[in-house]
């Protein structure tokens, strides 16, 4: 697949994607975030789980300013939903994303990392959303994802005051769930993705697309509903071939860690 501001590379069953504008710290252009829409649409053939991740020093800058055009609020409003449309494909799409993050992971940068299912996070990761000290509101869907994933409280403060959270902040307030040293991310991310890849595709594709509408509904709902994807996910063959494997002993058992 040949892109402009993105490359791809296929090994084996995980898709590596790489953001691809470092000279302008993987700011997000219209076109970028275009690219991205046509890569989650049509996954290539073979690839089951993806890791996103970014070139040079930085995950991803934001929003691309320089594009920053006089936009009128309708067109600011369709821009948005642009973003919005490109990060459900992520969020919604096919298969699970595990994002790999470094360097700055701000704006626009964070709203797309938060569309993805896993993150890892390098030490020298922070995570910030300047659109507070920019005048502007974030519209990549910060609203939604960041404020379910560390909270409405922290997400309006990172906004009110600018404020910049470290990797291990970020470790600890949920943006991240794997925290790796400088230069490890990438290896962490492809080992991840291998196993995930390896999951039975109805489990993935309940964690992807059952999940989090679960956990938005009332409890009622939501029980009903996640016994309706349990008793599906059950009577697959590959979940009765997975269970005969541990109960005659060829499958792995769970290990106490250390
Ligand atoms: C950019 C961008 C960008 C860098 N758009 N060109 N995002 C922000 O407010 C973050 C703005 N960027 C920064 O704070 C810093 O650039 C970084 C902390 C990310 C990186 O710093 P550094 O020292 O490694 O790089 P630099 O020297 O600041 O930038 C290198 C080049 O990248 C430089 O261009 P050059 O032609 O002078 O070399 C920068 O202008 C360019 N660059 N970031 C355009 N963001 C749907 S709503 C989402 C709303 C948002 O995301 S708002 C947040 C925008």
């Amino acid at each position: 697949m040949k892109f402009k501001s993105l490359r791809f590379r296929q090994r084996g069953a995980i898709g590596v994607l790489r953001l691809n504008r470092p000279a302008k710290r993987n700011a997000l252009s219209d076109a970028m975030v275009a690219e991205l829409e046509v890569f989650f649409d049509a996954l290539p053939a073979g690839v089951k789980a993806v890791v996103l991740h970014g070139a040079g020093s930085h995950f991803c800058a934001g929003l691309d300013l320089a594009e920053l055009s006089d936009r009128s609020a309708a067109q600011g409003v369709t821009h948005s939903r642009g973003w919005h449309r490109t990060f459900e494909r992520i969020q919604f799409g096919e298969v699970p994303v595990v994002a790999v993050l470094h360097g700055a992971v701000v704006g626009g940068g964070l709203e797309l990392a938060s569309a993805a299912h896993l993150r890892v996070a390098e030490s020298n990761a922070f995570y910030a959303l300047p659109e507070g000290q920019r005048g502007i509101f974030v519209g990549g869907g910060a609203s939604v994802r960041v404020s379910r994933l560390i909270g409405v409280a922290r997400m309006a403060d990172m906004m009110f005051t600018g404020r910049v959270y470290s990797a291990k902040e970020g470790q600890a307030t949920g943006i991240s769930t794997y925290l790796v040293r400088a230069g490890k991310g990438l290896a962490k991310g492809i080992e991840l993705a291998t196993r995930i890849a390896g999951n039975a595709p109805a489990t993935n594709f309940a964690l992807i697309h059952a999940l989090p509408r679960i956990a938005e509904l009332g409890q009622d709902a939501g029980l009903l509903m996640e016994s309706l994807v349990a008793g599906i996910a059950q009577s697959e063959p590959e979940a009765k071939r997975r269970m005969t494997d541990f109960l005659e002993k060829r499958a792995a058992k769970v290990k106490k860690r250390g």
